[in-house]
């Protein structure tokens, strides 16, 4: 299989073994490997009913792994990382999400690429315009540029 370019988006608002939140994003950067760019990482209030603040950043990362299998190692990773069930959308060690990758649309079960809800988040759109704004979302044909706009005039201050 040719090289692949997944963007990743990675998310933590609790301490891990290698500290503070931006720590852990440095820390599972340096895990999954194969990274080409990452970007800032940024600060933002939790969406969802956490009260702590999270870090979050996206990276460019090339693979020759098919997504289930690239899904699977991040999987490992969250838990080697500390990441326990009964986190979903509460206090998280570490969250790794496929967003978009360079095979266009990915459907299978457990699996979609795009990531269904990355259209509408300023954590993802905000770091993913700084390291890849022309890349176009395959399902609605807009660019990430366009995409980061739309989310800000809806919600200016997020
Ligand atoms: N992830 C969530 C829920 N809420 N809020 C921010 N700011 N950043 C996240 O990564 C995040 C969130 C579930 O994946
Ligand atoms: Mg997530
Ligand atoms: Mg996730």
């Amino acid at each position: 299989m040719l090289p692949t370019t997944y963007a990743i988006a990675l998310g933590s608002n609790v301490r891990s073994r290698y500290g503070a939140p931006e720590r852990t994003l440095a820390a599972a950067l340096a895990a999954i490997g194969g990274v080409v760019v990452a970007s800032p990482i940024i600060r933002s209030a939790a969406l969802g009913p956490s009260k702590r603040r999270y870090a979050n950043a996206v990276a460019l990362v090339e693979s020759d792994e098919a997504p289930p299998d690239l899904l699977a190692r991040l999987k490992r990773i969250e838990r080697a990382f500390g990441r326990r069930r009964g986190q979903t959308w509460g206090a998280r060690v570490l969250d790794l999400d496929i967003v978009l990758w360079s095979g266009g649309i990915w459907a299978s079960a457990g699996l979609t690429i795009p990531h269904a809800a990355f259209r509408t988040r300023a954590f993802v759109l905000h770091p993913l315009v700084q390291i890849a704004p022309s890349w176009r979302d395959p399902v609605t044909g807009r660019t990430v540029r366009q995409l980061a706009h739309a989310v800000d005039r809806r919600r200016p201050r997020s």
